[in-house]
């Protein structure tokens, strides 16, 4: 039977989740780009270094691993699920296979993964994990995203998300609109509204219970080569304004992913919203979190590259930034945060 309070424990207070799912590719990608060697052992000594930070547990609900991640263990011999469930981090598993071609949709793609996954969800459960992530990438361009690209990925999402529940694990339902282009502020509020409201569409044809899932979207924002940037003001406003009218009152979270804005940028705009939420007379229905990877692994990542010698200050980079984004959840976050 799936535990409810895992979703309600996973959004509690001021925590947000650590998503370090990245799949072998792009972490050796980003390995690569820092010289650091692309092997097993150094992806272990990276997840390593993270999830053993002193004091992690304080701003980090739970952690978001890859197939490979949760399978390795700690320096000491613990096992990584031991070492996160020891810090008191709920452990989470990216069960998609990623993000293919979608047949007959040039530059469009949809996510794959749901054969074989009924099974893959006991054994992850198993192991350890109690909830679970799906991403879906959208692209916004001319004439893009299509219908048929949006209910593509809302089928799969709500049949992942189904199976997940049925295995006693917490869905992240994470249908992310994608930064990249030149669109503006609106255009990407209306995209993500039109996704988002399909995504639950399909939730509620599949039998999926609201109550047991988070949703990982998004912020709105403009394309990352808009020539108009916004204040995280407009952003906050912006975002509310399209989860209001998508996102039923029944789930008990949202926590979004950081989609490559800087860290900084990350954490003022769910301060902004927060400040704006405040300033409301009703209530807004659900937490309001983050799930970043990188924007709350991008300090530490490049302080490390690698080198034994930089994991103290690595482990402090990532402490500071779930600082940063756990004050930004009481809407205490500033930009004095950053210089100290
Ligand atoms: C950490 O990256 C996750 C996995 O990505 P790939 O399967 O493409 O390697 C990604 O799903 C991540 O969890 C979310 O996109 C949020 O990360 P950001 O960096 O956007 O906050």
């Amino acid at each position: 039977m799936i535990d409810t309070r895992i979703a309600y424990q996973l959004v509690a207070g001021d925590k947000g989740v650590l998503a370090i799912d990245e799949s072998i590719a792009t972490c050796n990608r980003r390995f690569a780009a820092l010289g650091i060697a692309q092997t097993v052992e150094e992806r272990r000594r990276y997840r390593d270094l993270l999830i053993t930070a002193p004091g992690l547990g304080q701003g980090i609900s739970g952690a978001i691993l890859s197939d490979e991640t949760i399978h390795q263990r700690a320096a000491d011999g613990k096992t990584f699920v031991q070492v996160l469930g020891d810090a008191g981090i709920l452990v989470g598993i990216k069960v998609d296979a990623g993000a293919h071609d979608l047949a007959g949709h040039p530059g469009e793609t949809v996510t794959e993964g749901l054969d074989g996954l009924r099974d893959r969800l006991a054994d992850y459960f198993q192991i350890g994990a109690r909830f679970a992530k799906w991403r879906a990438v959208i692209r916004i361009d001319a004439g893009l995203p299509t219908r048929a690209c949006i209910d593509a990925n809302a089928h799969a999402l709500a049949r992942y998300a189904a199976l997940c529940q049925e295995a006693g694990l917490i869905p992240i339902v994470e249908p992310e609109v994608l930064m990249d282009g030149t669109h503006g502020l609106e255009r990407c509020g209306d995209v993500t509204t039109q996704v988002l409201r399909a995504t639950f569409d399909q939730l509620i044809l599949q039998g999926v219970s609201l109550e047991r899932m988070l949703l990982k979207p998004n912020m709105v924002v403009p394309g990352s080569d808009s020539k108009t940037q916004e204040s995280n003001e407009r952003v906050a406003a912006a975002t509310l304004r399209c989860l209001l009218e998508a996102v039923p009152a029944a789930v008990p979270g949202i926590a979004f992913l950081s989609g490559g804005q800087s860290v900084q940028a990350a954490s003022a705009n769910l301060n902004a919203m927060h400040v704006l939420a405040r300033s409301r007379e009703s209530r807004l229905p659900w937490a309001l979190t983050f799930s970043f990877g990188r924007a709350l692994q991008e300090p530490a990542i490049s302080i490390w590259a690698g080198r034994e010698s930089q994991r103290v200050p690595a482990q402090q980079a990532l402490l500071q930034r779930a600082r940063c984004n756990s004050a930004a959840r009481r809407a205490e976050y500033t930009a004095a945060m950053e210089r100290s």
